[in-house]
């Protein structure tokens, strides 16, 4: 079915675009568009034309799943160029979003209103990329450089009144908008004379330029890794230099370039992977969520404390409940604290502090969460404390209320059994801080019902996290892959490298911080607790906590905080402690090159990885990517653990884990049967699950 319709309203031709979900600009809506600007200019009793949509959006962009395959025409900027170019004025009505090339195809127009609730963006830099149809060089001239550079380098849209504010929208109008739109039209058809292009507004001046120069010089400070930052500094500097059509062939080179570039291609991955995990296998749109008016966070901890924020900034009542008032005041301190950094930071008002914390009512005592609709128990990290909780809470919380643990690895059908409804009992494992990273894992046990996780996920979302389902066991996904990491970064220690050499292979790989210093910022006594509850040595790290050394909190763990600097020094003690080990152990020590420290840390994981997919943990490769991306801060411009290791190719990671599971005898990394299978086929992870479509 034709994805652009064509209808008249009196002299103003009328074209609608209706290509669900989004009316991203795939092929046939390109040539939809240009076939019905033709068609209206062709037309004599066609005077001007709008250009509306159907559906949520009014255009989410160019359509991603497009990149990378052979380009159709027409091409957008020539779908553009028809729209600019027409002899008879185009007004763009703008409902929920323009976005990307959406809001290119709303500049191309001669004028542009929209509903209040729309909103008006160009986030491709999120993609790694720039806008690649004319957005550099009309949004400038429409509304200043100074005011467009920020927004297509933060990628994130403004709402409509500031569009009309800026000058980027003609109205905008809260009801009629067609009617608006074909006003509008009319009256610039009456105006008897070629309409004016957004491109020939100017709202330059020298006074812009600067202002622009200086948001430049800081974007590319803070650039790091990514060539799409000083390609937009580029493009948008076109603008003073260039005239308008060697500016727009100058932005096509940038983004074509961009396109081809592997970090684009990993964060295209990372958009549709992080879209996939909404569907979760077993749950359609027909398994609706249980209403949640209400929550109870048990435990007023870092951990408790931080998902009550949570609940309060979604505007959802939370009782915080403790089991004594010390530690419930703590807690309740420590989130208005947290707070009031936001308010001096400005990125909250003192009104909005006031009613989130009126969201969250502490109360001591179990029975404080008989109302809720869902709880979340973030308590002590030890089964039978759980248990005796999940206990308590099946007999005081109503019926059909979801109870949830906050477990980051203890075994959630077990604590289930303490409760006569295990249908209502999962996990939401959130990521320290709570408030701040976006990971949830939400855990799936066998037995609970599917609109409990349906609810959970939906939560999560309202909640702004990123929800990815994964299956009960150990560690589940991102904890159980952090496990491989860090033997693998012990290991090392012993073999011959040193933790700072550890920590800045992956710092230049691009995590914010390596194994060691992030074991000294959450406190090596957690580990080091674990693995004595699982009987599990680590010379290294147990001998430095055995020497009481736990990080930042104690001024020193694998390196030294002087004054509790945020910023480690390298300990000489903690390096003659390894060296020491290293003889203890006979290992004659050998340096390592980051390359080496890479594999030796990554693989592992990766492996863990093919072990999650094979018992079904996970029920995407892309979830794995997803999972580390938004709760450990992999680099979302390398796509993941299981996108990077297809890049590497698994016949690669394949022979590096036999070479590694024979120098070490360590058979936890011998090669996972997927891993070793795939190798032997030739094919990627991407390929998993497809075969089962
Ligand atoms: N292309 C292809 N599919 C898209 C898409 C797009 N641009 N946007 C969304 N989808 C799909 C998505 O995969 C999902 O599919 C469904 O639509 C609903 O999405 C030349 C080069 C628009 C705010 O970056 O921000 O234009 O899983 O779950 O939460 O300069 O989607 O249902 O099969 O996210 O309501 C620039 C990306 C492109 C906008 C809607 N545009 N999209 O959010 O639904 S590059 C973007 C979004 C470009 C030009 C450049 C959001 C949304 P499925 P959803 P949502």
């Amino acid at each position: 079915m034709n994805p652009v319709a064509f209808s008249r309203n009196a002299a103003v031709a009328v074209i609608t675009l209706d290509s669900p979900p989004v009316n991203a600009l795939g092929a046939a809506v390109r040539a939809g568009l240009v076939e019905a600007i033709g068609r209206a200019n062709a037309d004599e009793a066609v005077s001007a034309i709008v250009i509306a949509a159907a559906g949520k959006a009014f255009i989410a962009g160019a359509d991603i799943s497009e990149f990378g395959k052979p380009p159709v025409p027409p091409f957008l900027p020539d779908v553009l160029d028809t729209i600019e170019r027409s002899p008879k004025p185009v007004v763009a009505a703008i409902q929920g979003v323009a976005l990307g090339g959406g809001l290119e195809v709303a500049l191309a127009c001669h004028a542009r209103v929209a509903l209040p609730s729309a909103q008006l963006g160009l986030p491709e830099i999120k993609l790694g990329l720039i806008p690649g149809a004319g957005g550099t060089q009309r949004l400038p001239r429409l509304i200043g450089a100074a005011k467009a550079f920020p927004m297509m380098l933060s990628g994130d849209p403004i709402p409509a009144g500031r569009g009309l504010e800026w000058g980027l929208l003609d109205e905008v109008v809260s009801s009629d908008l067609l009617a608006t739109a074909i006003r509008v039209a009319e009256g610039l058809a009456g105006e008897g004379r070629r309409p004016v292009t957004s491109a020939a507004v100017d709202k330059l001046t020298e006074a812009d330029r600067a202002a622009f120069e200086v948001q430049a010089k800081d974007a590319l400070r803070k650039a790091g890794e990514m060539p799409n930052v000083p390609a937009l500094v580029e493009a948008v500097r076109n603008v003073f230099l260039l005239p308008f059509e060697e500016g727009l062939a100058a932005e096509r080179k940038l983004f074509l370039a961009l396109v081809d570039d592997p970090r684009s291609k990993a964060l295209r991955h990372v958009f549709f992977a992080e879209r996939e995990i909404a569907k979760v296998p077993g749950i359609g749109p027909e398994v609706k969520p249980r209403p949640i008016a209400s929550a109870a966070v048990i435990g007023a901890g870092t951990m408790g404390g931080g998902i009550a924020m949570c609940f309060a900034n979604a505007g959802i009542p939370v009782t915080l409940i403790e089991t004594a008032q010390a530690p419930l005041d703590n807690g309740v301190n420590r989130i208005a604290a947290i707070y009031d950094i936001s308010v001096q930071r400005g990125s909250l008002t003192p009104e909005a502090r006031a009613a989130r914390l009126a969201l969250i009512k502490p109360v001591v005592g179990l029975a404080g969460a008989a109302g809720a609709d869902i709880v979340v128990e973030a308590a002590f990290e030890e089964m039978g404390v759980k248990q005796q909780i999940f206990g308590e809470l099946d007999k005081v919380t109503k019926p059909g209320a979801i109870l949830a643990s906050n477990t980051s690895y203890l075994d959630v059908p077990t604590i289930a059994a303490a409760t006569k409804r295990p249908q209502d009992v999962l996990g939401m494992h959130f990521f320290s801080p709570a408030n701040v990273m976006k990971l949830l894992e939400v855990v799936r046990p066998k037995g609970v019902a599917d609109d409990a996780i349906a609810t959970a996920v939906a939560l999560g979302r309202k909640l702004g996290k990123v929800p990815v389902v994964v299956g009960n066991g150990f560690g589940f996904v991102g904890n159980r892959m952090l496990e491989q990491r860090t033997r693998a970064a012990e290991r090392l220690l012993v073999a011959g490298a040193l933790p700072y050499e550890v920590d800045q292979a992956l710092v230049d790989f691009g995590f914010k911080m390596g194994p060691f210093a992030m074991a000294d910022l959450a406190g090596n006594d957690i580990g080091w607790r674990s693995r004595k509850a699982r009987g599990l040595k680590a010379p290294v790290a147990d001998a430095i906590c055995e020497a009481g050394w736990f990080g930042q909190k104690t001024g020193r763990g694998y390196y030294l905080y002087p004054q509790g600097a945020r910023a480690g020094q390298r300990c000489p003690e903690v390096e003659a402690l390894i060296q020491r080990i290293s003889a203890e152990q006979g290992v004659t020590r050998r340096a390592f090159s980051q390359a080496e420290i890479l594999a030796r840390l990554l693989d592992p994981m990766v492996n863990e990885g093919a072990r999650i997919l094979e018992e079904g943990i996970a029920a995407r490769p892309g979830d794995i990517d997803v999972v580390w991306i938004n709760g450990y801060n992999w680099p979302a411009w390398r796509g993941g653990p299981m996108y990077w290791a297809d890049g590497v190719g698994l016949d690669v990671i394949a022979k590096r884990l036999e070479a590694q599971a024979a120098e070490s005898g360590d058979k936890a990394l011998e090669p996972a049967p997927l891993l070793k299978r795939l190798a032997a086929e030739g094919k990627g992870f991407a390929s998993f699950g497809a075969a089962a479509g």
